[in-house]
C-alpha cells in the first residue's frame, strides 16, 4: 500500500472515532425558529411562548432563537418552507399560504368560502383533514407539530368601501404569494399583485397598491390605517391556519422526551395563538372590531346575499383549484365542514 493510501485511511478512522465524541454535543448553541412578524402579533407572541416552554422545561438545553421577518430567507416567505427542508431553518410556524407554492394541498385552506365560520376551520385542522396535511407535510421531509392560526384575511383599501364584486372592479390589491389569490382577485375584477409582506406596507404607504388582505390583527398590529387603508370588508372568504414543524435531522438529534417537550409546548403556544387571533372576532365580543372602527375606519358588514356574490363570483376557482389541491381532500373537508358543530 502506498504511503499516501495508508495516511488517508488512518486519518478516516481517526474521523471515525471522533465522531461520537462530537455527537455527544448534539444541541446547537441555538435552535432558529422562522416567523413572518413578531411579538406584537399573535403568531409571533406564539413563537415566542413556544420558545419559552421549552427552554424552561429543558433547562435551558433547548434554546430557541425567533426570527421574525422571515429573515432567514431575507424576507421571502414563500421560500420558508424549502428553507425548513434544507436546514437552514431548524424550527417554524408558518401561514398555510406560504407553504403551499411547495405544497400544492396547503391551497385548500385558500379555497374562496370553504369556512363560513371558525367551527369550518377547527373541523379541518383538529379532524381526518388536519391528519391528512401532516402526513402531506411529513412526506415532504418536515416534522409537523401543532396548528395555530393567522385568522380570517378581510380585504381592505383606501379607495372606497367594497359591498360587491363590481366595487372590487380597477382596484390594485397586493396578494400573498400563492397563485390562486391572482386568480380569485382577478375573477372579482381587481387588479392582483403579488408581493412580500415586507414590501406590501411600503406600497400601500406609497400608493402603488390600493389595498390587500389580512386578519384584522394583523391590521391593528400593523397599523394599516395609518397606510390609508380606510375601508375594510368583513367578506370571510378564506382563512390560514398556522402550523408548527421542525427540520427532521434536528428532530431526530433530540431524544424522546425532549421531542415530548417541544410538541407538547408548540400544542400549548398553538391554543394560544387561536385564543389570541380570535379575541375580539366572536360575538358578543366584537372588540376587535370596534377598535379599527375607532381608527376612524370604515368596517363594511355584508348581508348574506351579499356574501352570496361573492361567492358565485369565485366558484370558477374555487373548482379548478379543487383539481389541482385534489378532488379526494377537498371532498373530504367539505364534508367536514357541512357536519360540524355549529357554535
Ligand atoms: O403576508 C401576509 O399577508 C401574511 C403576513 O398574512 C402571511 O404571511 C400569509
Amino acid at each position: 500500500m502506498k504511503r499516501r493510501n495508508l495516511l488517508l485511511m488512518l486519518s478516516a478512522a481517526a474521523l471515525a472515532f471522533a465522531l461520537p465524541a462530537a455527537a455527544q454535543d448534539k444541541y446547537q448553541a441555538e435552535y432558529r425558529l422562522s416567523t413572518v412578524v413578531g411579538t406584537a402579533f399573535p403568531w409571533g407572541k406564539g413563537g415566542e411562548i413556544w420558545a419559552n416552554l421549552v427552554r424552561e422545561r429543558t433547562n435551558g438545553k433547548i434554546n430557541i432563537k425567533m426570527y421574525p421577518g422571515v429573515s432567514l430567507v431575507a424576507g421571502d416567505q414563500t421560500r420558508e418552507f424549502t428553507a425548513i427542508r434544507q436546514g437552514v431553518i431548524d424550527l417554524a410556524i408558518g401561514s398555510t399560504i406560504n407553504w403551499s407554492p411547495q405544497i400544492k394541498e396547503l391551497n385548500l385552506f385558500s379555497l374562496p368560502f370553504l369556512m363560513p365560520d371558525y367551527a369550518a376551520i377547527d373541523a379541518l385542522t383538529q379532524g381526518e383533514v388536519g391528519k391528512d396535511i401532516f402526513r402531506i407535510l411529513e412526506k415532504n421531509g418536515v416534522v409537523p407539530l401543532a396548528w395555530g392560526e393567522n385568522g380570517y384575511r378581510e380585504v381592505t383599501n383606501s379607495k372606497r368601501p367594497i359591498r360587491s364584486p363590481a366595487d372590487m372592479k380597477g382596484l390594485k390589491f397586493r396578494v400573498v404569494g400563492s397563485p390562486i389569490f391572482n386568480e380569485t382577485f382577478t375573477a372579482m375584477g381587481a387588479n392582483p399583485t403579488q408581493m412580500s409582506w415586507a414590501d406590501a406596507q411600503p406600497a400601500l404607504a406609497s400608493g402603488a397598491v390600493d389595498g390587500q388582505e389580512n386578519p384584522l390583527t394583523m391590521f391593528n398590529a400593523a397599523k394599516l390605517h395609518t397606510v390609508g387603508q380606510k375601508n375594510v370588508t368583513l367578506w370571510g372568504y378564506v382563512a390560514d391556519p398556522l402550523i408548527f414543524v421542525a427540520n427532521k435531522e434536528v428532530w431526530e438529534s433530540w431524544s424522546p422526551a425532549e421531542r415530548k417537550i417541544v410538541k407538547d409546548a408548540a400544542v400549548e403556544a398553538g391554543q394560544q395563538i387561536i385564543q389570541m387571533a380570535r379575541k375580539g372576532l366572536i360575538a358578543p365580543d366584537l372588540s376587535t372590531i370596534s377598535d379599527v372602527e375607532k381608527l376612524g375606519v370604515n368596517v363594511v358588514k355584508l348581508s348574506a346575499g351579499e356574501r352570496e356574490a361573492f361567492v358565485k363570483t369565485t366558484r370558477p376557482v374555487y373548482q379548478k383549484w379543487s383539481k389541482s389541491i385534489g378532488p379526494d381532500l377537498v371532498g373530504k373537508a367539505e364534508k367536514a365542514v357541512a357536519a360540524r358543530r355549529k357554535s
